[in-house]
């Protein structure tokens, strides 16, 4: 039976990276953006939807026929108070509102690192801080993701919807600095992650890192693990190409010392 997943921010970063990876014969990706979506490659079974994940109108519409959301939308950085109000924590009720009223099953909600960014890099002893550790978040930001972790939870405790919050570590194509060789997640593991995530069985409410195998982990990789997710690549490649940094004290690296409310 042919799939259909809605993607949120799906012209975002992430989304622009997965939208190749998370081609199936029988599925279809539903792609909704406020930004252009690049038009349908041959053969590529999308559908385009343009419009705010804010809209409850448009978030009703977009989950209809739906199996699962694989929630990115938002802002991805630090803004103002008021539109991280609105966009990431009103706009992921919108979707998991939406999502419930049309018997969506699934929703997978893209958390970050800074919900928890004020742990210590020092706390995480050699099984790497868990993936439940409690927020501490850095940032509006971060605050937004936590919030929303904790709506996931209600969402699933209510109303008995699977949802998976993913504490996304850096998904670039490669690793930016000398942090992200602990926090990188590759976007091919990220799309082995999203996938786990959309086909274990019962997953029911949980919180894991979006992390790749790297070397100098400092994210415990059990729970992801526990999806079903083997992360294949290691950001220690890159390590000799990168200026020579220093780890930081904080997961959040300059997101904790970064001003509040102000975009970046
Ligand atoms: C995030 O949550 C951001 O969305 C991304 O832009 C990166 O800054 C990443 O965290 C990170 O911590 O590297």
């Amino acid at each position: 039976m042919t799939q259909r997943i809605l993607i949120t921010g799906a012209a975002g970063g992430i989304g622009t990276l997965l939208r190749p990876r998370l081609r199936r014969p029988d599925r279809i990706l539903r792609l909704l953006d406020i930004a252009p979506l690049p038009p349908p490659q041959p053969d590529e079974a999308v559908e385009l939807v343009h419009g705010s994940l804010t809209d409850p109108e448009v978030m009703a519409a977009a989950c209809r026929d739906v199996d699962a959301v694989l929630h990115l939308g938002g802002h991805s950085r630090e803004n103002s108070w008021r539109e991280t109000l609105s966009v990431n924590i009103d706009g992921t009720h919108t979707v998991l509102e939406a999502a419930r009223a049309a018997g969506v099953g699934r929703v997978v909600l893209a958390s970050s690192n800074h919900a928890a960014g004020f742990r210590e890099v020092a706390d995480a002893g050699p099984g790497g801080l868990p993936a439940d550790s409690p927020p501490r978040p850095d940032t509006y930001y971060g605050v937004s993701k936590a919030a929303i972790e904790a709506l996931g939870s209600l969402y699933h405790s209510r109303f008995g919807m699977d949802v998976i919050c993913v504490r996304i570590g850096s998904c670039f194509e490669r690793p930016a600095d000398v942090r992200a060789l602990s926090l990188w997640m590759s976007p091919d593991d990220g799309a082995r992650l999203f996938e786990a995530c959309l086909t274990h069985p019962a997953p029911g409410y949980r919180v894991v890192w979006g992390v790749s195998a790297n070397t100098r982990q400092v994210c415990s990789p059990d729970e992801a693990a526990e999806l079903g997710y083997l992360p294949e690549d290691d950001a220690e490649r890159f390590a000799a190409e990168l200026p020579p940094g220093e780890q930081h004290r904080y997961l959040g690296g300059p997101f904790t010392t970064a001003p509040l409310g102000i975009p970046n």
